[in-house]
């Protein structure tokens, strides 16, 4: 049984001070976690958009040549443009989307009891780069032999890729490039090598054959990927009918790794599953839970910046708990914690 913390949400966007003044943020989403020097460390997704003086214009910020700049719609008199989706915005004619509605960049919240965080006044990363002009999101951290492992989705006009930066305090980080060109995100790096490799989830995108699947690849340096294998597809069950995607990254039991991820259905409602691979071999799956072990219940799940969604990017697995941080409805942040044991049940164990 999923418990969710009674201080839900735990952030929310007032909590977060905007990076420009003209600025307003939208979510606080999406988190990694970590403990670090003892504390609780998110490294928290923000969104941001600009301000808009009227109802009806829409003012979405983006990066040129290093540059913030800010497009405005009309959504009364862009009569060609599909607002429907509150994420993006697309022609109606083609479907293709042209912008998303915010920018996201990444900033790091630290606690003592896991619960209650101070969040930085600044951002820890901006999007600044070609490859992420639209945004950086949905980071995951993975500690490796005393450094922290941060892939995340780098989103530009080009699609959206999955880079790895790396950091061994949180305070400066080196960027090591995109490890998966587009279109792939939901990326969960394992924390320890497996057989002398490095494993990793990722989830690309078909456009022609095939699903959005999970896959798993292997590497001898964190950065060249290979042995590609198909993982995981979605099933016929109503609450992972649509897509699936890697969540945080997996951990060890005694049993094998586990690993916690999404599963949509066909009305873009998004829930959590968990999946027992093999602790020497983790290609092959032991168990994959039937049912979801959380789905959208309380009102900041139902509700929000994109209703109908827990998505996780980290957890903690500590004295037998799972402490999942996850994002709620695309706008806030909120931990649900089930015991270990729990999990194996709901994998059938
Ligand atoms: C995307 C994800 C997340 C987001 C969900 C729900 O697929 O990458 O950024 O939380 O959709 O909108």
């Amino acid at each position: 049984m999923i418990i969710r913390s009674p201080n839900n949400p735990i952030l929310n966007p007032k909590d977060i001070p905007p990076s420009r003044p003209d600025f307003k943020v939208d979510g606080v989403f999406n988190a990694g976690v970590v403990r670090h020097e003892g504390q609780v460390l998110l490294l928290l997704r923000v969104a941001e958009s600009v301000i808009s003086t009227d109802a009806t214009t829409i003012s979405i910020p983006y990066i040129k040549k290093g540059k913030i700049k800010v497009a405005s719609y009309d959504k009364k008199k862009d009569t060609h443009i599909d607002f429907s989706d509150s994420r993006k915005i697309s022609y109606k004619e083609t479907n293709k989307i042209f912008h998303l509605t915010s920018l996201s960049h990444l900033r790091i919240a630290r606690s003592t009891d896991g619960i209650h965080f101070r969040v930085d006044k600044e951002p820890w990363f901006l999007p600044d780069q070609d490859v992420n002009t639209w945004g950086v999101e949905d980071p995951r951290i993975t500690p490796i032999e005393g450094r922290y492992y941060i892939t995340y989705s780098a989103v530009s006009a080009g699609g959206v890729a999955v880079a790895l930066t790396e950091t061994e305090d949180f305070i400066s980080y080196t960027h090591r490039g995109i490890i998966f060109s587009p279109e792939n995100k939901d990326v969960a790096l394992f924390p320890e090598k497996i057989g002398g490799l490095y494993y990793i989830m990722h989830r690309p995108v078909p456009r022609s054959i095939g699903d959005p699947d999970i896959w798993i690849a292997s590497s001898p340096d964190l950065i060249h990927w290979g042995n590609h294998t198909r993982l995981l597809g979605s099933t016929e069950d109503s609450w992972e009918n649509g897509r699936i995607g890697g969540g945080a990254p997996p951990f060890l039991t005694e049993k094998g790794w586990i690993a916690i991820y999404h599963g949509v259905d066909k009305d873009a409602r998004y829930c959590l599953g968990a999946l027992l691979l093999d602790a020497n071999n983790p290609s092959h799956i032991i168990a994959r839970t039937k049912n979801p072990i959380m789905e959208p219940e309380t009102s900041y799940e139902k509700e929000g910046f994109f209703g109908e969604v827990v998505f996780t990017c980290g957890l903690l697995y500590e004295d037998g708990i799972v402490k999942i941080y996850y994002g709620a409805a695309d706008e806030t942040m909120a931990l649900a914690e089930m015991s270990i044991d729990d999990l194996y049940r709901a994998l059938g164990l």
